[in-house]
């Protein structure tokens, strides 16, 4: 049996560093957010899966969290010399990955495969899974237009206003085979973007419904503390959509599918607001500057799995 957390960015990728400090490979399984991926230079690139992947082996950018760290540019000096599109970042260690993918995608492996076979080559002995194999791709609906996810978030830096989110899928997208629902002990929910990073992985159907008609619990860390996003745009988003920017408006979005859900500390105060909504509350400091926080927030929600089972 294995707990599967679902993630995508930078937040997820933190509280999943804590996961693998508390569990061992056989006991949790990193569904990741493929919502973001896109087709950039000829290049195959899956953000997502490579933050969370930098992460675990211990070569991430720290100060970004995501990329490679000690990286250098030479490349992207000389696509600009080119003229040619610079505006996402690539840098020389983290292409040598796209290269390697992208071949791998050429000669008809998966991304589930493909992943499987970078995760080994960087000694990670977690499994890494692509939510689905399948092509899935975020667009937002703004005042600008609908917009590729990457050009929302990289190239527009998240300015223009949000009025809704698609995720577009050329065949309907079938959950990957290296992800066993028969096997789900608990799930957690990463404090990850809802819109841009959860909503997508829940887009296949088979996740959503398994997550619906549980037979498992599941939690969620709310990704709002206060008024404000841990990182990115979050709360902005929620305020466009027109949502309560709190831990609450989160809970609320995600009602359907929790057990438990984890606020910060300093938001008790909406605890029976939520409680309302049919799913149990856990306080703990979620702010995960160290790696000391990390481990803790993860073990808070693991007994809180333990505690709603
Ligand atoms: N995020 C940025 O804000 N600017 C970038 O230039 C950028 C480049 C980039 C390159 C490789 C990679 O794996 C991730 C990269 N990201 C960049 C992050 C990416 O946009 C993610 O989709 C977001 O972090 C959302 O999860």
């Amino acid at each position: 049996m294995t707990i599967l957390a679902l993630t995508g960015g930078v937040g997820g990728a933190k509280l999943s560093l804590g996961l693998v400090h508390i569990l061992d490979p056989h006991e949790v399984t990193f569904v990741v957010n493929v919502g973001d991926d896109f087709e950039h230079l000829g290049l195959s690139i899956s953000p997502d899966i490579d933050t969370l992947t930098y992460t675990l082996a211990g070569i991430v950018n720290q100060s970004t969290g995501w990329g490679r760290e000690e990286e250098s540019w030479d490349c992207l000096a000389e696509l600009k010399r080119f003229e040619a599109d610079t505006w996402f970042q690539l840098g020389d260690r983290d292409l040598a990955l796209h290269l390697f993918r992208t071949g791998l995608i050429k000669s008809g492996k998966s991304l589930t495969e493909i992943t499987e076979i970078i995760c080994s080559r960087l000694g990670i002995d977690y499994k890494i899974v692509p939510a689905t194999d399948a092509s899935l791709r975020t667009h937002v609906l703004t005042d600008q237009g609908s917009l590729a996810f990457q050009d929302y978030f990289v190239r527009l830096q998240c300015k223009p206003k949000v009025t809704k989110l698609e995720y577009h899928q050329r065949i309907p997208a079938s959950v990957s085979p290296a992800i066993k629902i028969d096997q789900i002990s608990g799930v957690v929910i990463c404090p990850s973007n809802p819109f841009l990073s959860i909503d997508p992985i829940l887009e296949v159907d088979e996740i959503r419904s398994v997550l619906v008609e549980r037979a498992f619990p599941v939690v969620a860390v709310a990704p709002i503390v206060g008024d404000r996003a841990i990182k990115g745009p979050t709360a902005k988003m929620m305020r466009e959509l027109g949502m309560q920017v709190t831990c609450a408006g989160v809970a609320r979005h995600y009602r359907d599918i929790l057990d438990g859900y984890v606020i910060d500390n300093t938001d008790s105060h909406h605890a029976s607001e939520i409680e309302a909504l049919g799913m149990r509350v856990r306080t703990a400091p979620s702010i995960m500057h160290t790696l000391e926080d990390k481990i803790a927030l993860a073990g808070a929600c693991v007994d809180f799995l333990d505690e709603l089972r």
